[in-house]
C-alpha cells in the first residue's frame, strides 16, 4: 500500500506492523542507555514530547538552541548505536518511496502520552536537505498537521496509526509540520503512549 502524498511526500500505511514488536524492544534497550527527557525550548518553556536519539547523531534543545550532538547531553556518552532493524526498516522505506540511497546515521524517538504535542516547525538542524526524512510511528493515533513551506501555510491533518511509515524529500523536505494533542487511549503494545521514530542524515 502506497498514498502519495506529494511530489515528494509519500505514505506507507501499516508498512511497520511486521517489525512492531522488535522496534519495541529496540526502543526499551535504547532507553536503558539514554532515557527519555523532556528537553527544554530554547524560550524557556519544556517540551510535552519526551525524546531519546541513537545513532552517531542525536538531536539535543538546551536554552542554547537546538543541535546534533555525538553524546548524550546527560551522561556525556556517545548516543546508543542504532539498530539493525530500525536501518533495515528506514532503508526498505525510502527506496519504496523513491529514495534508493538513505543511509541515515541520525535517530530521534519521540514519546508522547495524552495531551502532548508538537507545535508547527521545520526540520532544518541537519544541514542538508537533499536527504529524506522517514518516520515511523507506534501506538496511539496521532493527527498530524502537514503546511506549506511558510509558517501561515494552511495546514492538512493526516492520522497516522501504529505501523504508518512516513517519507519526506525533495521538495517537501522543508515543510511546517506538527502534531495535534494526542487523544488519550490505550493501545495493546504501546499502552498510553504515542511512539514516534525519525531516521536522517546529518551532515559532518
Ligand atoms: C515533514 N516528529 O521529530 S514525524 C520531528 O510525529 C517530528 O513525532 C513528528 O516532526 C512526530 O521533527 C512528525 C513526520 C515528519 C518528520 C519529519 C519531517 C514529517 C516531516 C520533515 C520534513 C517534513
Ligand atoms: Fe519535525
Amino acid at each position: 500500500d502506497y498514498v502519495q502524498l506529494d511530489v515528494g511526500a509519500v505514505l506507507l500505511p501499516g508498512f511497520a506492523l511486521h517489525d512492531a514488536e522488535a522496534c519495541m524492544l529496540a526502543i526499551h534497550h535504547i532507553a536503558q542507555q539514554a532515557p527519555f527527557k523532556k528537553m527544554h525550548t530554547p524560550g524557556g518553556g519544556q517540551m510535552s514530547v519526551a525524546m531519546t536519539c541513537c545513532g552517531t547523531f542525536g538531536w539535543v534543545s538546551t536554552s542554547q538552541g537546538y543541535s546534533y550532538t555525538r553524546v548524550t547531553p546527560f551522561t556525556g556518552q556517545p548516543w546508543p548505536d542504532m539498530p539493525a532493524i530500525f536501518q533495515v526498516l528506514a532503508h526498505k522505506a525510502a527506496q519504496k518511496a523513491g529514495f534508493a540511497q538513505f543511509q541515515p546515521n541520525a535517530c530521534l524517538i519521540n514519546s508522547y502520552s495524552p495531551g502532548a504535542r508538537m507545535g508547527l516547525h521545520q526540520d532544518r538542524d541537519e544541514g542538508c536537505t537533499d536527504q529524506p526524512v522517514v518516520s515511523l510511528s507506534f501506538g496511539l493515533e496521532a493527527t498530524f498537521l502537514w503546511g506549506g513551506l511558510k509558517r501561515s501555510d494552511p495546514t492538512r491533518q493526516i492520522l497516522l496509526k501504529d505501523g504508518d511509515v512516513l517519507v519526506w524529500g525533495g521538495p517537501d523536505r522543508l515543510r511546517f509540520h506538527g502534531v495535534k494533542p494526542i487523544r488519550s487511549g490505550a493501545h495493546i503494545r504501546t499502552g498510553e503512549t504515542r511512539l514516534n521514530i525519525t531516521f536522517r542524515f546529518v551532515a559532518s
